[in-house]
């Protein structure tokens, strides 16, 4: 299997609020070292990534957030504070047309929508890194790999065409899927198997009938991102009936993730998709510190069996998995039995 991996990530390793203490975020530099580290071991061989294809980028993400991300950590630094995280203090009312902030401090909450991320010195360079990856492995797959994997650090299924958020910057699932359609594949899939729900993803082809968005996660009226991830969710204009999600209860085992999962595979088979993008957290993991579910090493195996039988042109994307010991092994198994 072709891998992409770049050593970009190490530069960006975030400050989240956790139960109202600022803390350096679970999403580590860690977690991609230790991908890498298996994925050698198991075998394969690693890629760099092309440059990143600016023009792509804009396609799917506003022109003034990418300005907007790619001066935030200058501008905080100069005009706040070099010493500590970029980050929001406060969101946007509900309901009203909001107005863009000049201002970087408003922005931040203009342009974000938790305090689960923050900007540091290297996070622009670090995300451009993992969507030029999410790129790369796609020119893979359009030049003839029948699957390549990105291993994008950080992750970008939760951020929409203007926010970050989730831990997300630049959303790399959407890219692929993106580049699988400006390279001529009429209808693109996105299966996003994090346990938390594709909420960026999902908003970005929302009005899109050209690419459909499948999501199994975490019932958000229990789990983060709280707000998105509900079963009606079914698209908006053109894309009325091309967004599927899945909630499942906390706790769910394997057994309701593979109903999901087969209902989610016979969608896409049953559809003219031409090609796929797996969002392929691996945070539905039993020891998952974020987590709830009880999905084992050997069901990420299963699950990249069954997914593997769409027969698709397919691109699979790094996003979420916090337990670090065991991330190596659970993308390894997913990645062999694909
Ligand atoms: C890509 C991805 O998986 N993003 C997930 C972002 C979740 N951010 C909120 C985390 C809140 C964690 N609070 C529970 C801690 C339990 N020890
Ligand atoms: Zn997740």
């Amino acid at each position: 299997m072709h891998v992409f991996a770049s050593h970009q990530h190490r530069s960006h390793h975030a400050y989240e609020l956790q139960r109202g203490k600022l803390a350096l975020s679970t999403e580590s530099p860690d977690r991609a070292e230790r991908i890498r580290d298996a994925l050698k071991n198991a075998g394969h061989a690693l890629s760099k990534p092309d440059e990143l294809d600016h023009d792509l980028l804009q396609r799917v993400h506003d022109a003034k957030y990418l300005e907007f991300l790619s001066s935030a950590w200058r501008r905080w630094a100069a005009e706040v504070d070099a010493d500590a995280p970029a980050m929001a203090i406060s969101w946007p009312e509900r309901g009203r047309n909001v107005i863009r902030p000049e201002n970087i401090v408003g922005q931040l909450g203009y342009h974000s929508f938790g305090a689960d991320c923050s900007i540091v010195d290297g996070t622009w360079e670090a995300a451009m890194a993992a969507a030029s990856l999410a790129h790369s492995a796609t020119n893979a797959v359009i030049t003839g790999a029948h699957v390549a994997y990105a291993l994008c650090r950080p992750p970008g299924h939760h951020a929409t065409k203007d926010q970050f958020g989730g831990y997300c910057y630049l959303n790399n699932s959407a890219i692929a899927a993106q580049r699988l359609r400006d390279a001529g594949n009429k209808r693109v899939a996105v299966l996003d198997v994090d346990y938390h729900h594709g909420n960026g993803t999902q908003a970005i082809f929302y009005d899109r009938a050209d690419v459909l968005t499948i999501s199994i996660h975490a019932d958000p009226t229990h789990e983060f991102p709280w707000f998105t991830g509900h079963a009606a969710e079914s698209g908006s204009g053109d894309g009325v009936g091309h967004n599927l999600n899945y909630p499942l209860s906390k706790g769910s085992s394997f057994d309701a993730f593979r109903t999901a999962l087969i209902l989610a595979v016979e969608h896409i088979v049953a559809t003219d998709v031409e090609a796929l993008v797996i969002a392929l957290g691996v945070d539905a993991y039993v020891d998952d510190p974020l987590g709830t579910f009880t999905i084992t090493t050997e069901d990420f195996a299963k699950m990249g069996a069954i997914i593997s039988e769409c027969h698709l042109p397919t691109v699979i994307v790094q996003e979420g998995g916090y337990a670090t010991d065991a991330l190596g092994t659970n993308v390894a198994a997913f990645l062999s039995a694909f």
